[in-house]
């Protein structure tokens, strides 16, 4: 199901529509050459928090400053290049980064650094109610080597989230790190389908102003997702040292695949030895309708709780060769 994603994937990465499209053109035949040689590449906007200014025009030598910028006028089968470093984002209004301008099947848009890791640091936003350091409600994007850190409950009870993806489908996030929210590092909700999360780390998200402190922080949380949003997957992982869950499904009715991927020491204020939230490494459940979500190769290690939880899932998961070690409420629950 993946394949086409992948292989525009890989190629996204390199960088190299044009070697993409000459290539298709040689493999269908010089009758359909003229046709696809018409469509456009795509611009590559550059951002650097260095360099940059809002102002300019988003070339190499003149770089925008912000991410916000360059997401405002990003068209599809763009490139949006970010300079690695800290991108600290200002703002009163609940988003860091908000993006909302989709792709297409066709021309994916890019957001993906010059070598290291672009850090959006959410730290200053001000919002009492919600914060989400970026939130992509959008379609058709290929995202990489982003963090996003520093989401913070400005009030008792508020919700911060690290990358939060609302009915956001057919888009393929690639070494994305989530660390130091007080909330979900990484949360996926509404009509958000066909979306591949790869080579992610969420780790030391923390909610201490939740009703229930340390309560709603998962590493990664699915949730709310309907029937009809299917072909969401995670894969290669990592979810450790959070306050409530690794992983959680909570309410989502369509099957999830989860594989390769690992949960560690979840159900902890991070850093310490002193309780928190859940603490479940995969939790599973609940649903009405009984997806079959597939649980495939994954560990879990140290957490505080059931390594791996159904959770009051309608079916049990599919389970193929998980690990469970070391988990205070046992392999499986
Ligand atoms: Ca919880
Ligand atoms: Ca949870």
């Amino acid at each position: 199901m993946f394949t086409p994603s992948f292989v525009t994937w890989s190629l996204g990465v390199l960088g190299n529509h044009r070697l993409a499209r000459l290539l298709l053109a040689a493999t269908l035949g010089a009758a359909l050459a003229p046709g696809l040689a018409q469509a456009d590449v795509g611009r590559t906007i550059h951002v650097s928090p260095t360099k940059g200014n809002d102002g300019n025009p988003g070339t190499r030598n003149q770089p925008l400053a912000s991410i916000a910028a360059a997401v405002g006028i990003v068209n599809p089968g763009d490139t949006i290049l970010l300079a690695p470093g800290v991108y600290k984002v200002k703002s009163r209004t609940e988003y860091g980064v908000r993006i909302t301008r989709d792709g297409t099947k066709s021309a994916p848009i890019t957001m993906r650094t010059e070598g290291g890791e672009a850090v959006i640091d959410c730290s200053a936003l001000t919002s009492t109610k919600t914060v989400y350091c970026l939130q992509l409600e959008a379609d058709w994007w290929r995202i990489s080597n982003v963090a996003v850190t520093g989401s913070t409950q400005n009030a008792k009870g508020a919700w911060a989230v690290g990358l939060n993806l609302l009915n956001a489908s057919n888009n393929v996030l690639q070494s994305v790190r989530a660390f130091k929210n007080q909330g979900p590092g990484i949360a996926l909700i509404g009509k958000s389908g066909n979306n591949l999360l790869q080579d992610c780390e969420s780790f030391s998200n923390y909610d201490p102003l939740a009703s229930t402190p340390g309560g709603n922080a998962d590493g990664i949380q699915i949730s709310s997702i309907n029937k009809k949003q299917v072909g969401n997957v995670v894969s290669r992982c990592n979810s450790h040292n959070n306050s409530d869950d690794g992983f959680d499904l909570w309410k989502t009715e369509a099957v999830v695949t989860i594989q390769h991927s690992i949960a560690k020491r979840n159900g902890f204020v991070p850093g310490t030895s002193q309780k928190a939230g859940d603490g479940v490494g995969f939790k599973l459940g609940k649903n009405s309708s009984g997806p079959k979500h597939q649980i495939l190769y994954n560990r879990a290690l140290n957490n505080r709780a059931a390594g791996f939880d159904r959770n009051g899932a309608a079916r049990s998961p599919i389970y193929v060769e998980n690990v469970a070690q070391g988990n205070g409420g046992g392999p499986y629950k």
